[in-house]
């Protein structure tokens, strides 16, 4: 398989509104896209830094992955995604290399990319996504 570069880190907060201003008004990022994505239960904010961006993520749910994790162990890092090239090829590859995946076929994520976790029980407790631009 092939990462090309850190396409977002993932940061659960518990309410875009109270946290974006930190990134904007400390950080100097720019929010450039607010994005609910319904079938992962959350509201997304997006900033840039280079190529890497930052995600905000707020639980629509409370029994949501972001949810569960809030309640679990409080705001913080969540995930952090690796830019692959074909990402159902990589997916097989590193299953038949003993990985966890909690999706073993990619679905659609915030900005119409192709994404797909891998269990954080099988990447040394860092939830890992790989995503793609098709
Ligand atoms: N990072 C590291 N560990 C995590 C984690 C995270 N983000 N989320 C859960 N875990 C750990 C828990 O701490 C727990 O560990 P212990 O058993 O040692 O306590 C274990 O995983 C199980 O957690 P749980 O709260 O019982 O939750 P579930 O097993 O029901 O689900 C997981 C865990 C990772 C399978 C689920 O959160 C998932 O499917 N995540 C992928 C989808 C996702 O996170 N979507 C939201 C973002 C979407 C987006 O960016 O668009």
């Amino acid at each position: 398989m092939e990462a090309t570069h850190i396409e977002h880190i993932a940061i659960a907060v518990k309410n875009l509104n109270d946290s974006i201003p930190f990134y904007e008004n400390v950080l100097g990022l720019k929010c450039y896209s607010i994005e609910e994505v319904k079938d992962q239960k959350v509201k997304t904010a997006f900033f840039k830094v280079g190529q890497t961006k930052i995600e905000l993520l707020e639980a629509t749910d409370p029994g949501s992955p972001v949810g569960k994790f809030i309640e679990k162990k409080g705001e913080g890092l969540h995930h952090m995604a690796f830019a692959v090239k074909g990402i159902e090829n990589s997916l097989e590859e590193i299953e038949s290399k003993g990985i966890r995946l909690i999706d073993k076929k990619p679905r659609k994520g915030a900005e119409g990319l192709d994404i797909a976790f891998l269990h954080p029980k099988s990447t040394f407790g860092v939830l890992t996504e790989f995503c793609e631009k098709k």
